[in-house]
């Protein structure tokens, strides 16, 4: 059951977190988090840069010594603090939804049900992986004694997204405590605010001192300069592509610190003639309308068979029409607002390229109601491939349906992108079903169906989506070195 939301959440982590204290910034400054509901600041947090970064990094250090609580804990006892927050997760679930909502814009409900599940799974799923992670002995030529450990990477710099702000603190955390990594992170500067929580929740969880950092503030200060750090080890992004360049420069610039990158998308959705044309409506609009658009694997290119187009054009802007647009804490709503005036801007810029360029305007287009950032459903048709709406990332709930004819040709538009994220098809044809997911490269296919997340499955991008992989097994390899130790004995046998 859903309990009432407190719209009114008490905040109480506004600082920089470091080595389990809460400090002020060295350099006394402060940036103001915004309510995208009414564009009004809900509370000033500490802007951390370039100095809070290297407090952290030298707390991360200390707890990363050989010697040190972290470094001699029983990995099974790792698992135990990972379980032991996901349950403070859940017994904080209603204050963390509440947070979330307030300070991203998404549905309260979908925050509770949907956010909250994901991450406390995630924390949970990679508990039990603490112990699990090991290496091999191996049969080398020679008299000598050979194996594999599995040790953590060190002092990993994770930079994260606003547009599921838990969840993908989840997505970095969870894997890179459960290999035994020391973490310095910065949470979006839009959304800090449970990033924050969870951080004392690290805390109360018993993690040792330095092991979790979360130093607040903007991208080119605070980011730039773990991105650039001699001491990070690794840094593990998710956001722009853009930014994604950036910071894979910032590492060839300076220690070679492994990189792991999360970017954007413009995934394809491949919708077949012989597909329930109410299920496909309704797998594509949610596919595309999800999270307001604000996903990157959101299904931003619909492409249509050309014999359902017409009718299944006609029924999606009956659905985006249908869309509950407003307050986030209403049972009913289905679309908050965009996460910040910036996201606002950069999608009403593109709206009106598509308009430009010749795209039909079905539905929508235009700003809801008076205050805060929220925009109507849209949809597009008659899109063609080299418009700004089908070749750049949008990130708002604004739908392009293009028409195909041929499954080979459904294929390679597919592939005409940089992006390899995500794609899905629809088809109740087997073959079809194979075909599309062998031939499109993305790092997830979804067949009769879109946006199935769990810890279990991997996710990344092909292309300019990505570098390596989140979540299940394959997130481990990111956070672990492999050492090889080879030792000289008098004999062996068999
Ligand atoms: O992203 P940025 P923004 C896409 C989406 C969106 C666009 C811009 O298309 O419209 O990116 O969003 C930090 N060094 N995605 O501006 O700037 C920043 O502080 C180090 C896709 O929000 O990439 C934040 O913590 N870090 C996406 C994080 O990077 C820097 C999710 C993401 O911000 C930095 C979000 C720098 N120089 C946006 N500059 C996804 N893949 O899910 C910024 N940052």
């Amino acid at each position: 059951m859903l309990p009432k939301p407190d719209t009114n959440p008490k905040i109480q982590y506004t600082q920089i977190f470091i080595n389990n204290e809460w400090v002020n910034s060295v350099s006394g400054k402060t940036f103001p988090t915004i309510n995208p509901c009414n564009e009004e600041t809900i509370c000033e947090v500490q802007e951390g840069d370039r100095a809070d970064v290297n407090k952290a990094v030298a707390a991360a250090k200390e707890a990363f010594k050989l010697g040190s609580p972290w470094r001699t804990m029983d990995a099974s006892q790792r698992g135990r603090l990972l379980n032991r927050l996901a349950d403070l997760i859940e017994r904080d679930r209603h204050y963390l939804a509440c947070l979330e909502t307030l300070d991203n814009g998404k549905p309260y409900h979908i925050s509770y049900n949907t956010d909250l599940h994901l991450v406390i799974n995630c924390y949970r799923y990679y508990a039990g992986w603490t112990d699990k992670n090991h290496g091999k002995v191996i049969p080398v030529d020679g008299n000598f004694f050979s194996y594999t450990r599995h040790e953590p990477v060190g002092i990993c710099g994770q930079i994260i997204p606003w547009n599921f702000p838990l969840l993908m603190q989840a997505w970095k955390l969870g894997p890179a405590l459960a290999c035994g990594n020391v973490v310095v992170m910065k949470p979006a500067e839009q959304t800090p605010l449970t990033a924050l929580y969870i951080a004392q929740l690290t805390k109360e969880a018993g993690f040792p001192p330095g092991v979790v950092n979360m130093i607040p503030g903007y991208g080119p200060t605070a980011g730039a300069a773990i991105s650039e750090h001699m001491d990070i080890d690794k840094v593990c992004f998710t956001g722009s592509t853009e930014i994604g360049h950036v910071i894979m420069q910032a590492a060839g610039k300076s220690n070679l610190k492994r990189v792991s990158l999360e970017m954007g998308g413009k995934s394809p959705n491949i919708i077949f003639a012989d597909a329930n044309l109410d299920d496909a409506v309704e797998t594509a609009h949610n596919g595309l309308f999800f999270n307001h658009g604000q996903c990157c694997c959101a299904g931003s290119r619909i492409f249509v068979e050309e014999s359902i187009y017409d009718e299944f054009v006609k029924r999606s802007v009956a659905r985006a029409q249908k869309k509950a647009v407003g307050n986030p804490w209403d049972d009913g709503c289905e679309q908050g607002p965009q996460v910040d005036a910036e996201q606002f801007a950069k999608i009403q810029g593109l709206i009106e390229s598509g308009k430009q360029e010749g795209a039909d305007l079905l539905c929508g287009g235009g700003r809801w109601g008076d205050k805060g950032y929220f925009i109507e459903p849209t949809v597009f048709a008659n899109v063609t491939d080299n418009m700004r709406i089908a070749t750049e990332e949008i990130f708002g709930p604004v739908q392009q349906i293009m028409k195909f004819k041929t499954v080979d040709e459904a294929i390679e538009r597919a592939n005409k992108t940089c992006y390899g994220l995500a794609a899905a098809v629809i088809t109740n044809d087997l073959n079809k079903a194979i075909i599309v997911s062998n031939g499109v490269r993305a790092g997830t296919i979804w067949v009769n169906c879109y946006n199935v997340f769990s810890a279990m499955t991997p996710f990344g991008g092909y292309k300019m989506s990505g570098q390596g992989r989140e979540l299940g097994e394959y997130a481990l390899e990111g956070y672990t070195e492999v050492k090889c130790v080879i030792t000289k004995i008098p004999e062996k046998n068999s």
